[in-house]
């Protein structure tokens, strides 16, 4: 073959290459070789990083927003927790939503309902009440509190202070998943009137049940787990049981019903890390949110430092990253949690490592 003939074979062989691909982009397929350990990865590569917003400043700017926006103007008047590994998205985890809502006396949140499960930790004020289908419940403090996917709820404040409480929700995952709807409620404001959470509470608690359950549903039939109970059995379980090395004394919220989760996206639960205690390190494939409730604990996450936690602290720990706490030797200290386990769980991709 001629010098000449022989390069025309290799440019139109090179040639052929770099078309190939441009050829199969033409289809819609590309190539799995190029990606392939991107795609199954060693070990899970969460987009979120550990970051914490600390409740000193936060609050400042929260009390700010009732002078920039009314709660009726807003719908809802909320700081949404932005997690700087996640490119401007509103999602605190890779899969939760977290964000600090404000409700000044005398206003309500109107009345709508939507797809995502959300769940409210009350962190300040007297006063105010969220319903849910017209049961009404107020929200002190600590309350662990659950809306329910596609349930009618507004929020209100009948006290004269502001009323803060951080919201979580599954939105990220909901969008993901491409499930979201949502109805405002157009007859009034405030869906009607129906019930108390007490009745809810009373006739849920205590391992002691209606023989005849219909409420049957994905969400616990309890609404508010009100933080003096929650506070009352870790006390109780701190003195009279094991702590474990790795939680500290942990509850989970659980539906009554069915000893699943209270909520099928999200799980939350309650810990208190006696005085003097630390922790060993924990790792799981849930991506979690964190919030300080009581005491002065430090955090290590493996890779992020130390974080000193104060009361009503919200702080991010990614999915398998390996953390553990102090509670220091001045007081005990209680955190509420919440994160996508269930979802990892009901898939068969739950997975976790101690120490
Ligand atoms: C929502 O409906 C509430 O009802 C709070 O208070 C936060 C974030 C995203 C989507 C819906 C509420 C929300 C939300």
């Amino acid at each position: 073959m001629s010098a000449h003939a022989d390069s025309a074979v290799r440019a139109q062989e090179s040639d052929r290459s770099v078309s190939y691909r441009e050829r199969l982009a033409a289809l819609n397929v590309a190539p799995l070789w190029d990606v392939l350990k991107g795609l199954v990865p060693n070990e899970p590569r969460p987009k979120a990083r550990p970051h914490a917003w600390k409740w000193a400043v936060m609050r400042d700017r929260l009390i700010e927003s009732g002078a920039v926006v009314s709660a009726e103007e807003a719908e809802r008047r909320v700081l949404m927790l932005m997690n700087p590994g996640l490119e401007g998205l509103p999602n605190a985890t890779d899969t939760i939503y977290a964000g600090l809502q404000l409700i000044l006396p005398g206003e309500i949140a109107r009345a709508h309902r939507h797809s995502q499960s959300a769940l409210r930790f009350v962190l300040e004020g007297t006063g105010g009440y969220t319903s849910v289908d017209g049961v009404r419940t107020e929200m002190l403090r600590g309350d662990f509190i659950v809306t329910p996917a596609w349930t009618w709820h507004d929020h209100g404040n009948d006290g004269d202070g502001p009323v803060v409480w951080l919201d979580g929700l599954d939105v990220p995952l909901v969008s993901f998943l491409r499930a979201g709807f949502r109805e405002e409620y157009e007859e009034s404001n405030q869906f009607p009137r129906t019930g108390e959470s007490d009745q809810v509470l009373t006739r849920y608690s205590d391992a002691l049940l209606p023989i005849d359950s219909s409420h049957a549903g994905p969400t616990s039939p309890i609404f508010n787990y009100p933080y003096a109970r929650t506070r009352e059995v870790l006390d109780r379980l701190a003195r009279y049981s094991d702590v474990d090395a790795c939680h500290g004394v942990n509850v989970r919220y659980a539906n009554p019903l069915t000893g699943g989760w209270a909520i099928p996206t999200i799980a939350a639960s309650m810990r208190l890390i006696p005085r003097g205690l630390t922790t060993e390190f924990f790792r799981s494939v849930e991506g979690t949110v964190i919030v300080g409730v009581e005491g002065s604990p430090a955090v290590e996450i493996e890779g992020a430092g130390r974080l000193d936690i104060a009361e009503n602290d919200v702080f991010i720990v990614p999915g398998w990253s390996r953390w553990r706490m102090s509670a220091g030797d001045i007081s005990d200290a209680v955190m509420f949690t919440y994160s996508d386990r269930p979802v990892y769980e009901k898939l068969g991709l739950y997975r976790e490592t101690r120490g």
